[in-house]
């Protein structure tokens, strides 16, 4: 069995989606604890590894990985028989979708902007920025709006199968809720309000994102 170490700090979303992807998966692995707090991200020995300093990184005998996609991707065909990606071409499309619709227009808000701000600088002794939250809420409707346009929502994202997407979505949630903005952001999604009551109770998200 191949051996495989994730890097990254478990508070991170993009490495919780890896590790819940594993965790379903039941696959074995390692953490490397990168702390991006800290600044570990930035050391030579990372950067080594990730030139772009983010997490997770992969490492797979002997062989490293970066940027979640490529490392979701891998996983699911070396280790989970594809379980977690539709076999039916529209479905794909959908989960791909969904995926780059968190990447590049949920995530800078949502978590970029709004967690930081809320989560964050509170814990570093810091005030939020009120005016870098409002300007974020209509971004982050924008894109929850344009996911729960795709998502069936019932069981999952896509149906009864937990996708790469599902493992995307679930880490934003599970910060995004703990903001006084979430009620907002969510107020017209109520496909997504039925599968964030299903999913955050699966075992192994209270495991990863505990
Ligand atoms: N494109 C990257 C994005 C990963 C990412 O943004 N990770 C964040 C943590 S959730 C990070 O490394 N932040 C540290 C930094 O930007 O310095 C991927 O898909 O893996």
């Amino acid at each position: 069995m191949a051996k495989l170490t994730v890097c990254g700090t478990p508070l991170s979303t993009y490495v919780r989606t890896v590790l819940l992807l594993l965790e379903e998966a039941g696959v074995d692995y390692t953490v490397q604890d990168i702390d991006i707090f800290k600044g570990e991200n930035q050391s030579p020995e990372y950067l080594a590894k990730n030139p772009f300093g983010k997490v997770p990184t992969l490492e797979v005998d002997g062989e490293v990985i970066y940027e979640t996609p490529a490392i979701t991707d891998y996983l699911n065909t070396v280790f989970a028989n594809n379980q977690f990606s539709p076999s039916e071409p529209m479905l794909q499309a959908r989960m791909r979708q969904i995926i780059t619709i968190i990447d590049n227009y949920f995530y800078p808000a949502a978590i970029s902007k709004i967690v930081i701000q809320r989560l964050i600088v509170p814990i570093r002794g810091g005030k939020p920025d009120k005016e870098q939250i409002q300007n974020a809420i209509a971004p982050a409707q924008k894109a929850i709006q344009a996911i729960e346009s795709i998502t069936v929502g019932s069981l999952y994202l896509l149906g009864s199968q937990l996708t790469i997407a599902d493992f995307y979505l679930i880490p934003v949630f599970i910060y995004l809720s703990q903001t006084p903005e979430y009620e907002t952001i969510t107020a017209q999604t109520p496909k997504l309000q039925v599968w964030w009551d299903a999913v955050k109770q699966l075992p192994n998200v209270e495991k990863v994102c505990a």
